[in-house]
């Protein structure tokens, strides 16, 4: 248990360490018994921070470590949530500022979109799918953390990008994955590698905000976790991941510029 002082200061420090893109301590290393709970309350608070000082909005939800291959290149084996806001939004096909990210990775992602009529503890359903990149970047000195420093880092939330949405009529199951780095073929896997089945993360979301009194909104994008190992992420790279009966989606991370 950690006091709420200090639950507001670690979410300062942390909102402070992404805008300024500057790396910092593990907060267990101080708060050596933080709980989940408070980490995703530390998370909500540095969220709300963001949004005021930034004036963007909520958009959606990530799944993190909701494959074999995320847990284990992290350490950490339980799956978590984070949260997506609008200016981490980045166009199908645009640029990826690397300056004032601190150790940013790229991942191959399925985006589910969520229909509307979806709340209400009824199950959440998906009107369209898309693939995505998720760009992370863990807050945390030598991208190391514990479960709890994770969830409180908003997941390792950076950006994303959604390539063009399709009508979810695939069977999402076991879709093959390439994700390449210019042209070379950086990981390859399926989307069988989430859950199972990655539509499965839907319902983790549902639950994981329930237990926090809150729910999914339509329109809003769910990341589904990455089934492959993230890939640092270089200046001049170019990305792209192509879904099996999905499509194809790209990014160039650039050192400077305008996103
Ligand atoms: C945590 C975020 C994991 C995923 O897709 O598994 C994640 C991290 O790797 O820093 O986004
Ligand atoms: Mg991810």
């Amino acid at each position: 248990m950690i006091g709420e002082g200090d639950i507001a200061a670690c979410a300062k420090a942390l909102e402070e360490a992404s805008r300024e893109g500057k790396a910092m301590g593990q907060l267990t290393e101080t708060h050596k018994d933080l709980t989940v709970g408070e980490a995703y309350t530390i998370q909500e608070k540095a969220f709300g921070i963001l949004l005021e000082t930034r004036k963007e909005r909520p958009v959606g939800v990530k799944l993190g470590l909701t494959s074999r291959a995320k847990m284990e290149q992290v350490g950490v084996d339980e799956p978590i949530l984070g949260r997506l806001s609008s200016g981490m939004a980045i166009p199908d096909g645009g640029t990826v500022r690397l300056s004032g990210r601190i150790h940013p990775r790229v991942e191959p992602e399925v985006a589910l979109r969520v229909a509307a009529g979806a709340g209400g503890g009824a199950g959440a359903r998906f009107d369209a799918v898309a693939p995505a990149l998720e760009i992370i970047d863990s807050r945390y000195e030598n991208f190391r953390f514990r479960l709890e420093d994770v969830v409180a880092d908003n997941a390792s939330a950076s950006g994303f990008v959604c390539g063009p949405w399709v009508p979810p009529g695939a069977d999402l199951s076991n879709l093959g994955v390439v994700l390449g780095i210019d042209g070379r073929v950086a990981h390859v896997g399926s989307t069988a590698a989430v859950l199972g089945d990655c539509r499965r993360s839907l319902a983790l979301a549902e639950s994981i905000l329930e237990r926090r009194g809150q729910e999914l909104e339509p329109g809003w994008v769910v990341l589904v976790g990455s089934p492959v190992e993230a890939v640092e992420l270089a200046p001049g790279a170019f990305v792209r991941a192509e879904f099996e009966a999905i499509g194809n989606v790209s990014v160039r991370a650039e050192r400077g510029g305008k996103e």
